[in-house]
């Protein structure tokens, strides 16, 4: 086991960190029933969010990085975590949901962890207009919960600041704040001009991760993502739908694709550089918020002609557009200036818009053809 002295941790912080880190590290001795004066020096990290894409990517960077995982998963059955297990299979499960503020609190103190990295939310932006309040509550409200849950068990209050040795916390802020941009490329000071219930609950997510930055010194911070998709994106979310449509049309499973605003633009990166920034974000010095994506930008019909050309189709063939998939209002255009996290992070994407779409409908074509293929894999996205 990776160990040392408690003497070495305790060297490490301030006079009141380093009681908090002591009462932290008893605590896991007396739960783990141990007695030896050395202690782990593994990290443990708690993900909200888990069961979802960037999740699962970021279970699997930190458990190569040596971490213990842990995952607030909702619910008494949750069906994504088998999912989850396919890809990744040491984690741990503590009970949790970020509309329940005791929840988060029961999880903090089980867990004690090092990091938390709060990925939960309603993340689905056409779904935050038809059910506005929820989206609030879970993708706003929810930020709240688990920062007062770290605070209250951390017993942070504006007399008694953290040490070195406090709970760091990430936060999943969106390039949907943006919105209607004012500038482009965006960066960490490009105005906020959200544009969806779902854009103004990250706000609100966004300025209270800052809040408690500054009101109690909290180690908080915010990584604002541009999009990012994978093999594991939902189905509901307009990258996935179209590599799933691809490959249903190349199979003979359907004929058509119905899309909404094809000229949409985003910056489109791959989930899998994305979770590296995150944990990087956490391992500086201080605190600050990151932009992350990629620099370039794409329509959505752009990503439609890659990936019908990729299966050797014509998209005009086969693509409706259909006014039921576009939204009360849209943003038009993102696009990254990622600048302060190559020079500060040393954080650059691995992989181009065409191999990503590419590495998407190889991977849902695979997925299609197989007879075996799982029945909670989604194969009929028309209804999004
Ligand atoms: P995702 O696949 O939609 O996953 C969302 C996760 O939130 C799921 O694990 C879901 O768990 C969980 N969740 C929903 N309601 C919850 C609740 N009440 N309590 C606890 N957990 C709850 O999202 P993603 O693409 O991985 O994105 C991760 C985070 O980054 C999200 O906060 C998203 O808004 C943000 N973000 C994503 C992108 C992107 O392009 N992917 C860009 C910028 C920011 P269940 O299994 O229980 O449903
Ligand atoms: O894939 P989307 O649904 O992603 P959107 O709305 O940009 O949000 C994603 O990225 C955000 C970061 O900027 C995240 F915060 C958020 O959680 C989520 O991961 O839609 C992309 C674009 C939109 O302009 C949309 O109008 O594609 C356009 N689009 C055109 N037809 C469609 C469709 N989107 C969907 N989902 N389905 C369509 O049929």
């Amino acid at each position: 086991m990776n160990t040392t002295v408690l003497a070495r941790h305790a060297q490490n912080c301030s006079l009141t960190s380093s009681f908090t880190l002591i009462e932290r590290i008893c605590a896991r001795w007396r739960k783990n029933g141990e007695t030896s004066t050395e202690v782990p020096l593994t990290r443990r990290a708690l993900i909200t969010g888990i069961t979802g894409q960037d999740g699962s990517y970021l279970a699997e960077h930190l458990l190569a990085h040596g971490y213990e995982v842990w995952g607030l998963v909702r619910g008494q059955a949750n069906p994504h975590v088998a999912r989850l297990r396919k890809h990744v299979g040491d984690i741990k499960i503590a009970q949790g949901d970020l509309l329940d503020q005791g929840s988060l609190i029961s999880a903090i103190e089980r867990v004690q962890p090092d990091e938390v990295y709060n990925l939960g939310a309603i993340s689905y932006v056409p779904m935050s207009w038809h059910q506005a309040e929820l989206t609030a509550e879970v993708t706003g409200m929810g930020t709240l919960r688990m920062l007062e849950a770290i605070r209250v068990v951390s017993g942070i209050s504006a007399s008694r600041t953290p040490g070195a040795a406090q709970i760091r916390f990430y936060q999943a802020s969106s390039s949907e704040m943006f919105g209607q941009v004012s500038e482009t490329p965006q960066n960490e000071t490009t105005p906020f001009h959200p544009r969806s219930p779902y854009g103004v609950a990250k706000t609100y997510g966004h300025f209270i991760t800052q809040n408690y930055r500054e009101s109690y010194g909290m180690f908080a911070v915010s990584g604002i993502l541009f999009n990012h998709e994978s093999p594991r994106r939902g189905a509901e979310f307009v990258s996935r739908k179209i590599t799933l449509g691809v490959a249903r049309i190349k199979l003979g499973l359907a004929t058509e694709l119905k899309l909404g605003n094809l000229e949409a633009r985003r910056d489109w990166g791959y989930a899998g550089d994305y979770v590296r920034a995150m944990r990087l974000m956490l391992h500086q010095d201080g605190p600050d918020d990151y932009v992350i994506g990629t620099g370039r930008t794409h329509s959505v019909r752009e990503l439609v002609e890659l990936a019908f050309a990729t299966a050797g189709l014509r998209w005009a063939d086969h693509v409706v557009t259909d006014a039921r998939f576009t939204r009360p209002a849209e943003v038009d255009l993102l696009c990254a200036d990622p600048k302060k996290a190559r020079e500060q992070l040393g954080w650059e994407p691995t992989v181009a818009f065409e191999d990503l779409i590419t590495m998407m409908v190889e991977s849902d074509l695979e997925l299609l053809a197989r007879s075996d293929r799982p029945d909670d894999e989604p194969f009929s996205p028309d209804h999004w």
